[in-house]
């Protein structure tokens, strides 16, 4: 591929920020526009060692608003889109469903009317949606999400981004947009805000604070280091074939207590404190509404087609993530205050 102006929307957050450093080092030829909105999920210190780049621009924006993405097509002839700006929390999708709605259906669709307004020779670009699998709905104990499973969205956030998935779809059948779609697990590692399991727990075991388990924990995700993440996105964008979907995973499934009593253990031994100290802060508290109970990826079609596998296991990925964070305790408290102190409370007294 030759120079390209790339836009990847929603690069100050968790995934957009590793996806925006790993373009923007590994790809010097291309331009590349970070747009954000910067609301709590998003944080620029996320991005302080690619700044100064000169292939790297941030512009900070609402996807929402039609007329403004319009206008950025037009002023940076923007060649491709990597889209990953949502509201990505569940909980936030129970207790304000809207804001999912404005930001994961209306926004998505801002930016595919841009793209088939602006683009006229379809084939010179790409439009990459970043998808999750909860869109698949919830498994039992046994079974895998493939790419041709139904769609069953079943909370405010997975069923804003099936719709957006189902909309991207519609521009590729109806207008010939060349896309792309991935559908990828749980996610952790640096730079994930402190409302998510593994970053809220670690934050909480430092500050021995109650560890809210939902239900019995009896729940299980499929957990991907999140650099092995933008590195599919990477291969998918360049390899993908448009038009198709592509689902992403760790193939490493935990029950959540699992998990939570594996990162307790851990961090009793990182901060020297005695063997089950953290355990002790362990809370079941009420249950999730609509509480998915089980998700678990096929990915052998991107391991098969694109010849993709994650580098990382989870054992060197849980050690790099909890020292990150032990190493990056005033990035937890500078993003925690403000509109976070307001969230947290309105969910902890509905409870
Ligand atoms: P995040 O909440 O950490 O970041 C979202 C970013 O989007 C933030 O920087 C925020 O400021 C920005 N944003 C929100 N609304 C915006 C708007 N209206 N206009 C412009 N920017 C806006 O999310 P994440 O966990 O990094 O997820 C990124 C994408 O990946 C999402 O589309 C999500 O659905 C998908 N995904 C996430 C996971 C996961 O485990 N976190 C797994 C699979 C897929
Ligand atoms: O305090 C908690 N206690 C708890 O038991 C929190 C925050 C979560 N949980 C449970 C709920 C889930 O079973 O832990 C599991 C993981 O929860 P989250 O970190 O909120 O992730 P999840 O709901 O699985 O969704 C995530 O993965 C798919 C991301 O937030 C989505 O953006 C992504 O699409």
């Amino acid at each position: 591929m030759s120079a390209k102006t790339i836009l990847i929307t929603g690069g100050a957050g968790f995934i957009g920020s590793h996806v925006v450093r790993e373009f923007v080092l590994k790809y010097p030829e291309y331009h590349i526009l970070n747009l954000d909105a910067l609301t709590y999920a998003g944080n620029l210190s996320n991005l302080t060692d690619i700044e100064d780049k000169d292939n790297y621009e941030f512009i900070k924006g609402d996807i929402v608003d039609l007329n403004f993405i319009n206008e950025l097509f037009i002023k940076h002839e923007i060649t491709d889109v990597i889209h990953l700006a949502a509201e990505s929390h569940v909980d936030r999708s129970i207790l304000n469903p809207l804001a999912f709605i404005h930001t994961n259906v209306v926004g998505t669709s801002n930016l595919l009317h841009a793209a088939k307004s602006n683009w006229s020779n379809t084939s010179e670009h790409k439009f990459y949606h970043v998808s999750t699998d909860e869109v698949y709905g919830s498994l039992s104990e046994t079974g895998y999400f493939l790419e041709t499973t139904p769609y069953d969205p079943r909370s405010p956030y997975s069923a804003s981004k099936a719709s957006s998935d189902m909309i991207v779809r519609s521009f590729a059948h109806t207008f010939n947009l060349p896309i792309v779609i991935s559908n990828c697990s749980n996610n952790y590692g640096p730079n994930q805000f402190p409302e998510k399991l593994i970053p809220l727990f670690i934050s909480n075991i430092i500050d021995q604070k109650p560890l809210p388990v939902y239900g019995k924990g009896e729940n299980v995700r499929d957990w991907l280091y999140v650099v092995d993440h933008a590195k599919a996105i990477d291969l998918i964008f360049h390899e993908g074939q448009p038009g198709e979907t592509y689902n992403i995973g760790g193939e490493n499934e935990w029950s959540n207590i699992d998990l939570i009593k594996l990162l307790c253990q851990k961090m009793d031994t990182k901060l020297g404190r005695n063997k089950g100290d953290s355990e002790s802060l362990i809370t079941f508290v009420k249950d999730r509404a609509g509480h998915d109970f089980r998700y678990a990826i096929d990915c052998s079609k991107l391991k098969k087609n694109l010849d993709w596998a994650p580098i990382e296991t989870f054992e060197t990925g849980i050690e790099k993530t909890i020292d990150w964070y032990l190493g990056n305790q005033q990035w937890i408290e500078h993003v925690k205050s403000g509109a976070y102190q307001e969230y947290y409370s309105q969910q902890y007294s509905n409870r």
